[in-house]
């Protein structure tokens, strides 16, 4: 007799399925963290993930630390995100393969002439485009081959904003706004590269780029830095760029915000030596903790909705370094003004 209005209050609470009830509230913080994402109680997560609809194994095994969100995981030391991966691997560079060949013409020329064929990755028919995982029609599920995914896979479903697994996903890292993509300093953008790691044309500092979206209409998307260390600490970043270094016992900080619009801000940490594990922590500009991401045996992640022109310090924190110097990565990539909603509920999600 007790069990029944209770099972009826829980179907009521999560009455949204995979494609519908967004929503665009940006004024409560709301955060998920690895701590958060790895403690979660799957049955308050909202859409509902129903284990037929996951793929291969049960879906609590995926959060497990020998799965995808922990050092084995492709945004640990081992994968592309690290120093194994092409980011590392000169041959990966546009500048350096043309560079090599002797090309008779300017290169950045012939580079930004390619991104207008069809299918190449900075054209409307690339990645960035109307039919790619970030168009509103695919990434909100409203047409298909997305609507179908997210209808028929819940590990996919997880995959979008503040989902369990929203750091491997398509506004994340690994996503075409990352380092990895068109975006990215292995890009097909075909700007050269300064000292600090900005983007050049000629002698000014390029931050975006303007690329048509679906042969009517244009997308800006931010260009993905690559930079020195030294130099990040010191200025104003965006919300898309990496940045290397080196490390001994000190906290790293950087500054991050101040953007005219709202967006989804994913912050993750690669450690470049598997036995070494930080901690990643976000203030607001007074120093106030925001979030924190410590989670023992898992690459540090937080995601976060940052309203337009807030101001964000991102800390890092060694906690254990196996040698004298470690040596991380940190990737920020914000969802950008194109995509700003989301649908996900469940104690992995903190608000502050
Ligand atoms: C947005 O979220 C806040 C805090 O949770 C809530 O008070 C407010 O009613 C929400 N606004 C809308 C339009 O749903
Ligand atoms: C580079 O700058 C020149 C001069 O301002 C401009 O005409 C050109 O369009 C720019 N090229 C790119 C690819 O941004
Ligand atoms: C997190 C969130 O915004 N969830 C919403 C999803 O959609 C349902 C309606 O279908 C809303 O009630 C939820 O608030």
């Amino acid at each position: 007799m007790i069990i029944i209005p209770l099972f009826i209050v829980i179907s009521h609470a999560c009455s949204n399925s995979a494609n519908t009830g967004w929503s665009n509230n940006y004024s409560k913080m709301l955060i998920t963290t690895a701590n958060s994402i790895t403690n979660v109680d799957l049955n308050t997560v909202c859409p509902k993930i129903d284990p037929a609809k996951v793929p291969g194994l049960p879906p609590y095994q995926y959060l497990s630390s020998s799965s995808c969100l922990g050092y084995l995981g492709p945004l640990g030391p081992y994968g592309p995100l690290s120093s194994l991966g092409p980011l590392s691997n000169p041959f990966w560079y546009p500048s350096n393969y043309f560079g090599q060949i002797q090309l008779p013409t300017n290169i950045q020329q012939i580079i930004q002439w390619s991104q207008i064929q069809y299918g190449a990755p900075m054209s409307k028919d690339g990645p960035l485009g109307y039919k790619g995982p970030l168009a509103t029609t695919q990434y909100y599920g409203q047409q298909d081959p997305g609507k179908t995914l997210f209808e028929s896979n819940d590990f996919a479903v997880q995959l979008r904003a503040f989902g369990l697994w929203s750091a491997l996903g398509p506004i994340g890292p690994l996503g075409p706004l990352g380092p990895l993509g068109p975006l990215g300093p292995i890009g097909d953008h075909g700007y050269s590269v300064d000292l600090n790691g900005n983007y050049l044309n000629g002698t000014k500092i390029v931050k975006t780029v303007t690329i048509d979206y679906d042969g009517s209409s244009t997308r800006t998307y931010p260009l993905y830095e690559f930079y020195q260390s030294s130099y990040a600490k010191t200025i104003q970043l965006d919300t898309s760029f990496l940045v290397e270094s080196d490390v001994c016992q000190g906290d790293d900080a950087y500054q991050i915000g101040g953007l005219p619009f709202n967006q989804i801000v994913t912050f993750v940490l690669t450690p470049l030596l598997a036995l070494d594990s930080y901690s990643l922590i976000l203030q607001d500009q007074f120093g106030k903790v925001l979030a924190q991401s410590n989670a023992d045996n898992y690459i540090q992640t937080i995601q976060v909705n940052v309203k337009m022109n807030t101001k964000l310090s991102v800390i890092v924190h060694p906690i254990f370094l196996s040698t004298t110097i470690g040596s991380y990565r940190l990737f920020v990539t914000g969802s950008t003004q194109y995509i700003t909603q989301y649908n996900i509920s469940g104690n992995q999600i903190q608000s502050n």
